[in-house]
């Protein structure tokens, strides 16, 4: 299956024989990182442009590149139906996404086995083998569209941690979260059971190269003072790292998640760069995973800009191997497509905006970073220290060392504490038997083969022809177990905008109708909510709710953004499309007027005293025809029309430009007619090129009524340039 570009992907498509479907590749991706030359530039720290991609708004100034970073970039998408997260996976890695993370429907962690078929989900997905393997299908497509590798992610953890590992294995999910610390301090799982759990997890996890991220940014997201965490963090960094090494996952696959620990305004890089540095230096032999802090993410969509910026500045100080990006939504709980992709542009932006950055800065050696960074190292040792000497990490989460408002070694008594024989799960753990047996690949500990087949202790699942892994065929696999909670009853009550013509507007599933509105009321902020929630109701709109206010000033006014629902249908056979107006290319359009000097008399007609559209056409000031190197005479406003063409023939001139606003009567098209006329008359008409602009100009009756071209509502001066060069190339062919 291949996709096209001006086509919709099909999710009919995709769900069609998945049971059959087997993924393309196990393992992880890294970027093809290096230097790069990419149009006019030079870029250090980028990897190969995509295939196909939607470059940055201003990259039309530069050719349309888009430059990729090193880092593989992530985007997390969850809006509860992975049908319609597919569409947004496509859109992100359009926009430079490799790396998508799938977060998982709340209390997934407790379910102590698989789900199966594809149940809606609440704050994120149920992950089910139907669910990845309809996405990880759809990726393979994707990933030949654009023409890179898209690492596919979610998590390794809960009750079911290690069931979920194969059936990510078998399916080709290429990374996942994986850290046993996690379960204890968040989901007060059982300490016992997760470190067992995870370390048959992490081995399977080895097995299929995924790449591993572990939960160390949760303490930061969690801890009252986050930035007092610091130790802390460094210590489950090492807790995870080392025992997944110990397990058997390759170095280079153990990514560690940081977070920098606070935000302005605070003194955001006097605390986060020396964190970042102390935390590298310690654990070079490991990948990075930087991501915000989800702590600092409010409903302001421009402060969590302000703030991942911020952090991206840190990445480019120091390092990161994966950049995450978080929905600058995040605070308003609701994911939304448009938000996936601004934060992907805004890494995006900033990491090739920052491009080599260290060649030209350095950072210091002594002084207050230098002595920063080693006082977190310091205190994350004595931490560590402490831990053993407590008799370990059990122990040492049951004295609730983890997670404390104090700054190690100051301590609050706050910290979250588990017994060591408490939680989900707990006594679960069970001795193996001694005719216990494993035949399968990657286990950890004793497979205890060799009391069956002593030649197949190197190769247990010989012993029953393979198992999963080197036999896909054995997969159970599921279609769906709930007759009113599946994938094939949303996509019905959704078919008429996939195929059915019709459109609605849409933030997260297709047709949805959410739209947000920006409203600013000269009030305080309580009574502009109020006066919000009943302009939403004005305007047809149900569901209304506030989103954001900002306070511009306490009795001045309030900015508000609302959210609500427009149930309305809009048919798209019955749209009035704008007319596409093909343009050259700026220096083809500049080499031709060099090659071809031309002269335009330009100027409002008639009683018309509307100059700003002609100006702004006219000016190289805002792209108008002159940064093309066309010469114009501008006869002024209120022109007649007899002196639009004797002006042309006084000065040469080859073409007028005949600018109309007012359109009382039809006069701007009864001047077109006139102003050909005359031409006519004046034997001239062959000889020049008229064209007419105007708001109210439609190009169709400008022709109707003799001008070569109209020019109306969003003209640049790229399109009429365009339009003269074509024109006189066609008189000249003539
Ligand atoms: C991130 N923004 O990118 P459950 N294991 C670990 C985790 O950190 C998490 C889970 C499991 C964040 C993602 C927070 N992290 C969200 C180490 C969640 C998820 O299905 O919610 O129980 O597990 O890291």
């Amino acid at each position: 299956m291949k996709l096209k570009p001006n086509e919709r992907l099909d999710l009919h498509n995709i769900l069609t024989d998945l049971d059959k479907y087997r993924p393309k590749r196990r393992g992880w991706t890294w970027r093809d990182a290096g230097e790069q030359n990419i149009g006019d530039f030079t870029y250090k720290q980028a990897s190969p442009s995509l295939k196909h991609y939607v470059p940055l708004p201003s990259a039309r100034h530069v050719g349309n590149i888009d430059p990729q970073p090193d880092s593989v970039i992530t985007t997390e998408i969850a809006s509860g139906r992975f049908e319609d997260d597919i569409r947004r996976m496509r859109m992100a890695a359009w926009h430079g996404a490799d790396h998508i993370m799938v977060i998982r429907t709340a209390g997934q962690s407790h379910f102590d086995g698989l789900l199966e078929g594809t149940p809606q989900g609440v704050g994120g997905i149920p992950i089910t083998r139907k669910q990845v393997r309809a996405q990880r299908k759809a990726l393979d497509i994707i990933e030949e569209e654009v023409g890179r590798p898209i690492n596919y992610h979610s998590y390794v953890s809960g009750v079911a941690g290690p069931e979920i590992a194969v059936m990510f294995t078998e399916e080709g999910v290429n990374g996942a979260h994986q850290d046993p610390q996690y379960n204890v301090l968040y989901r007060n799982i059982n300490m016992v059971r997760s470190f067992v759990d995870a370390a048959e997890s992490k081995r399977i996890m080895a097995y299929g190269s995924m790449a591993q991220i572990d939960g160390a940014h949760n303490a930061n997201a969690t801890a009252r003072d986050a930035w007092k965490v610091m130790p802390e963090l460094l210590v489950q960094h090492v807790i995870n790292s080392r025992f997944s090494e110990k397990v058997g996952i390759a170095p280079e696959n153990i990514c560690l998640s940081t977070v920098p620990p606070a935000a302005a305004p605070t003194p955001d890089l006097k605390l986060n760069l020396p964190y970042a540095i102390a935390l590298r230096e310690f654990m070079s032999n490991y990948k990075m995973r930087a991501q915000m802090n989800t702590k600092y993410m409010e409903s302001s969509t421009r402060e969590a800009t302000v703030t991942h910026v911020l952090n991206l500045l840190i990445s480019r100080l120091t390092s990161a191997d994966i950049q995450s990006t978080i929905t600058p939504d995040e605070g308003r709980n609701v994911p939304w497509h448009v938000y996936n992709i601004e934060a992907l542009d805004t890494a995006k932006q900033a990491m090739i905006g920052m491009d080599d950055i260290m060649s030209m800065v350095s950072l210091n050696d002594t002084g207050y970073l230098y002595d920063k960074k080693r006082e977190i190292q310091e205190r994350a040792i004595l931490m560590m220290e402490e831990i053993i000497e407590m008799g370990g990490y059990f122990q040492a989460v049951e004295a609730g060392m983890f997670v404390d408002s104090g700054e190690y070694p100051e301590r609050n008594g706050d910290g979250i504490s588990r017994a060591i024989d408490g939680g989900v799960g707990s006594g679960t753990v069970i001795e193996r038997d001694k005719d216990y047996m494993a035949p399968v690949t990657a286990h950890y500990g004793y497979n205890n083969i060799a009391q069956y087949n002593p030649d197949l202790v190197n190769d247990p699942s010989a012993l029953i022809d393979g198992c999963t892994f080197e036999n896909p065929d054995k997969i159970q696999f599921i279609d769906e177990l709930d007759e009113t909670d599946n994938v094939y009853l949303r996509m019905e009550s959704t078919e008429k905008y996939r195929t059915g013509g019709m459109l609605r507007p849409e933030v997260q599933w297709l047709g949805d109708g959410t739209v947000t509105v920006d409203l600013f009321f000269a009030t305080d902020a309580r009574t502009a909510e109020a006066a919000a929630l009943v302009t939403g109701e004005q305007m047809n709109l149900t569901d209304v709710e506030v989103i954001h206010k900002e306070v511009l000033h306490p009795s001045e006014g309030t900015r508000i953004q609302l959210k609500g629902t427009f149930n309305f249908d809009i048919k798209i056979d019955e749209l009035e499309l704008p007319e596409v107006v093909e343009t050259r290319s700026e220096d083809e359009v500049i080499q031709f007027f060099k090659d071809h000097p031309v002269r335009v008399v330009a100027g409002t007609a008639g009683n018309d005293e509307h100059s700003v559209g002609l100006r702004e056409v006219l000016d190289i000031k805002h792209g108008g025809i002159e940064k093309y190197g066309i010469k114009y005479e501008y006869l002024g406003t209120s022109v007649p029309i007899e002196k639009f063409v004797d002006a042309a023939i006084e000065t040469n001139s080859q073409v007028i430009m005949m600018s109309t606003i007012i359109s009382h009567d039809d006069v701007h098209y009864k001047n077109m007619l006139k102003l050909h006329n005359y031409a006519v008359e004046k034997g001239v008409r062959d000889k020049l090129i008229l064209v007419a602009g105007g708001t109210q100009v439609t190009p169709e009756i400008a022709r109707i009524n003799k001008m070569d071209q109209g020019f109306g509502r969003g003209t640049k001066g790229i399109h009429i340039a365009s339009f003269i060069l074509d024109k006189m190339t066609e008189i000249t062919e003539e």
